[in-house]
């Protein structure tokens, strides 16, 4: 009897998120198959995508019995297991429940609490599920597996992780045909606004990040761990010619750290024959960039540009342990955007003994920039991260539970400081997108009415997040 694996991906009612191909649970699927083979069937599915999220789950749970159930889970979308998890435990009652992702990984006793969850797996999760599969199958204990935690006895036990996959290379190509790819490519919010081809996939050619900012989950740890140049352009020409996609979101924490490497993988693209557009939305280290970086990335195919400058103080660059070169990144931008480059940046509104005085410093960095597009997040301290650590410590009251997300209608900061940083952070938006801004950017935008709609609702969401219940 084949061993039957479900893994979701879940949906939580928040209007106009970003919706994009999630590449998790597809490579925990294309790794679990190639390991089992026939022994197992993997199903994945992205409730997101369905107008019925709830009725599709109860709908797949009947199509036959799962003996795995794997949810993929951010911070911001536990509230999904309130409603998730009594049908789960309705529709396949025998299932093992096993969470993963940051949610799991940053917050693994918080996500213990829900009931029925056997286990819970921290950070890159390939080998750890194929080592929880293989236990489950064959009856055994998973008591001593490493990179998990569950609870026993009602003690919570939290075994270390032990290993990373340090070949990336050795990864199975991912089987995108596990997924109802159709709804991605249709209208919706995707983590680039603007799209220059709408058969578009995000891909990730390393993982890990090198770097320390107080902020980050480090969900890949810090050693980096990179696909040959080879590897990863094959993958974009699997995706070229057999999907058809024509454009891609590259998504690595740390795309640009090694020049020779990102010089070799742009080469691949230009000479490959490949008629395609690329996008940064994840950001790349903008004081590693030279301008020739910048004049080949634009030559491979690349439209956008997103740097992450955070905040103009050179204070709060120490305090966030992001420690950016601004000058330089200031520096790239304006000639990324003079070659007609769209440039994106974001910026962080919020720091822990961040003033008022720091808080305009950013903003007026960005409003003096020759940035075209720009987003300011407010800071929200994850648990699990060390910027969540150091708001304990200076601010010891007891920290706003929050659902997870930069942008939110309440933050830490207002509450602790009296400042209010929505204001700032509306305020700054408006004084950005001046109509001269905005007619430079829309000279640049690739596909005129798609943007126009999209940017409509990003714009509606930010005027609305800043209004209270
Ligand atoms: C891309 C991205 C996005 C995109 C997604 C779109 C896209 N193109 O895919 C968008 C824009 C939606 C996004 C949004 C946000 N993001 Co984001 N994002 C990422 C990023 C850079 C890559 C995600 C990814 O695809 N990873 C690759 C896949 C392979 O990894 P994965 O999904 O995590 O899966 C692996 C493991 O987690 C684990 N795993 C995952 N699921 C499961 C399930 C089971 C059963 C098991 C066993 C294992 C397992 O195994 C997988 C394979 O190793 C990550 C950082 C990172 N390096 O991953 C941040 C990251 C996930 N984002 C983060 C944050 C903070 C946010 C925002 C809150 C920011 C904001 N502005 O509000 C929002 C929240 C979402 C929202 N809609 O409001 C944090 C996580 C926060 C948290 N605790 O939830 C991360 C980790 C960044 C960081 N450095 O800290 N994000
Ligand atoms: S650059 Fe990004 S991935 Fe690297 S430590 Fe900072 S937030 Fe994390």
């Amino acid at each position: 009897m084949q061993y039957q694996i479900l893994l979701i991906k879940p949906f939580v009612p928040i209007p106009n998120q970003s919706i994009d191909v999630p590449l998790g649970i597809l490579s925990l699927s294309a790794y679990v198959k190639k390991e089992f083979g026939s022994q197992v069937s993997v199903s994945c599915i992205d409730l997101r995508v369905y107008p019925s999220p709830l009725k599709i789950l109860q709908t797949v749970l009947c199509q036959r019995q799962f003996h795995l159930v794997g949810i993929s889970m951010l911070s911001f979308e536990q509230v999904f297991l309130y409603d998730a998890l009594p049908v789960i435990h309705n529709y396949a009652p025998n299932a093992q429940i096993v969470i993963g992702g940051p949610f799991a990984t940053s917050q693994y006793s918080e996500a213990l609490r829900y009931p029925g969850i056997n286990c819970v797996v921290m950070g890159e999760g390939e080998q750890i599920l194929c080592e929880l599969v293989d236990r489950f199958m064959n009856n055994q204990s998973i008591d001593n597996v490493a990179g998990i935690a569950f609870q026993k006895n009602d003690t919570i036990i939290c075994n270390s992780r032990q290993s990373y996959i340090q070949d990336l290379d050795r990864l199975p190509l991912l089987n995108y045909n596990h997924l109802y790819l159709k709804p991605y490519w249709r209208n919706h919010h995707q983590m680039n606004v603007i799209l220059a081809k709408s058969r578009y996939m995000p891909v990730m050619s390393s993982r890990a990040c090198p770097f320390n900012c107080i902020y980050c989950h480090s969900l890949f740890g810090k050693k980096v761990r990179q696909k040959s140049p080879h590897r990863f352009v094959n993958e974009l020409k699997v995706l070229y010619y057999q999907y058809r996609v024509r454009e891609f979101h590259i998504i690595d924490d740390a795309f640009n750290i090694d020049r020779h490497r990102l010089h070799e993988i742009l080469e691949r693209i230009i000479n490959s024959g490949m008629n395609i557009r690329l996008a940064f939305p994840n950001a790349l280290r903008g004081d590693l960039l030279e301008k020739t970086d910048i004049d080949l990335l634009k030559a491979a195919g690349a439209y956008m540009l997103t740097l992450a400058i955070e905040s103009a103080s050179d204070r709060i660059q120490r305090l966030m342990r992001k420690n950016l070169n601004i000058e330089k990144v200031m520096d790239n931008i304006a000639y990324a955007s003079s070659i007609g480059l769209i440039t994106n940046g974001y910026f962080m509104l919020g720091f822990p003994t961040e003033s008022q005085e720091e808080l305009n410093q950013s903003i007026d960095l960005a409003i003096h920039s020759s940035l075209d597009m720009v987003s300011f997040h407010i800071v929200v301290p994850f648990p699990g991260t060390k910027l969540y650590q150091l708001c304990k410590k200076i601010y010891p009251a007891p920290l706003l539970s929050n659902s997870g997300r930069y942008q939110g209608n309440s933050s830490y900061y207002e509450s602790i400081t009296g400042i209010n940083v929505l204001k700032y952070q509306q305020q700054a938006y408006v004084r950005f997108y001046t109509p001269s801004r905005l007619l430079r950017l829309f000279s640049k935008v690739p596909r005129k009415a798609y943007f126009l709609e999209r940017f409509f609702w990003a714009g509606l969401g930010v005027v609305t997040a800043g209004f209270r219940p």
